[in-house]
């Protein structure tokens, strides 16, 4: 047992669950936390749990070591026995950004370095992005001949606008934290000492608030793209009555 215990792999994805907060952190820090078909999967698993999870009401996800994420692991699509690019979007990525969109708690994206490819993607997705002023942002897709994925070219016009995410996409630019701050790509840029205790507290805040609001936010964000006004007044109607059934709500008024 001593033997195998001393042979197993590090966790690609930790998890931890505090304060009514899970923290997810990619970990593979010597690829820059790029993902395996292993850690995609682990993250989808972690995303579940906290998903779940009754104490849990706020997630914070975030990297170990320099960088949040540098999107797939380009070994692991070069090798010949690895998973197919059709596989790479159903099985890996399109679940993660779908549990990030649907999961009823905010997701904090707390992006401590490089954020490329499907990493900065997911990380977009999140319901609240805050930046280390280390990190950098590369849709880094066209300089390998690929389009932009894991919900990327949704996500990233409706952040930042369409010229600005047009460009950024053809030319795979490296957009700086305070760059990123001022399109409105992320909330705030915050200083790299200390970050990751601002980011656990902003999700420790988030998790002592009303978590069923925040499940109707989210699911009226989801829908506020594809609606018309008619129909996303519809659905506020419909969202707020159910928040106003909760003891939240008669709590706080
Ligand atoms: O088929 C498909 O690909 C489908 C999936 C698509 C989704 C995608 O995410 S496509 C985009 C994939 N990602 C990239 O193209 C980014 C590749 N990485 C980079 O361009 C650079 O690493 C960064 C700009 C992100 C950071 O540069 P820098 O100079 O800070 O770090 P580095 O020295 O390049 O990387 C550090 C290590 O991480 C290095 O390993 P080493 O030499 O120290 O042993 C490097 O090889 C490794 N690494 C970085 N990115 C990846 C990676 N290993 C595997 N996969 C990576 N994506």
């Amino acid at each position: 047992i001593e033997h195998a215990q001393s042979q197993r792999m590090p966790d690609s994805v930790l998890y931890e669950v505090g304060n009514g907060v899970a923290c997810i952190t990619l970990n593979r820090p010597d690829r820059l936390n790029a993902f395996d078909r292993e850690a995609a999967l682990t993250l989808q698993r972690r995303l579940d749990e906290a998903s779940s999870a009754s104490e849990v009401r706020a997630v914070l996800l975030t990297g170990t070591g320099k960088g949040f994420s540098a999107g797939q692991d380009l070994a692991e699509v070069a090798d010949p026995t690895g998973p197919s690019m059709a596989q790479i979007l159903s099985e890996h990525y399109n679940p993660i950004v779908r549990r990030i969109r649907s999961i009823e708690k905010p997701v904090v994206a707390a992006v401590n370095g490089v954020a490329a490819g499907a990493g900065a993607n997911i990380a977009l997705c999140c319901d609240i992005v805050l930046a280390s002023e280390n990190a950098v942002f590369i849709q880094a897709f066209s300089k390998i001949g690929l389009i932009p994925d894991s919900g990327g070219t949704w996500f990233l016009p409706r952040l930042i606008g369409w010229q600005r995410a047009s460009a950024l996409m053809m030319t795979g630019d490296r957009v700086s934290a305070k760059e990123a701050e001022t399109m409105g790509m992320v909330y705030k840029v915050l200083p790299a000492v200390g970050f990751m205790e601002a980011a656990m507290d902003m999700a420790k805040n988030l998790a002592q608030m009303p978590t069923r609001s925040f499940a109707f936010t989210k699911q009226a964000l989801n829908g506020s793209f594809r609606n018309t006004l008619e129909e996303q007044l519809d659905l506020e109607d419909w969202l707020q009555q159910r928040a106003a059934s909760t003891s939240d709500y008669r709590e706080g008024v």
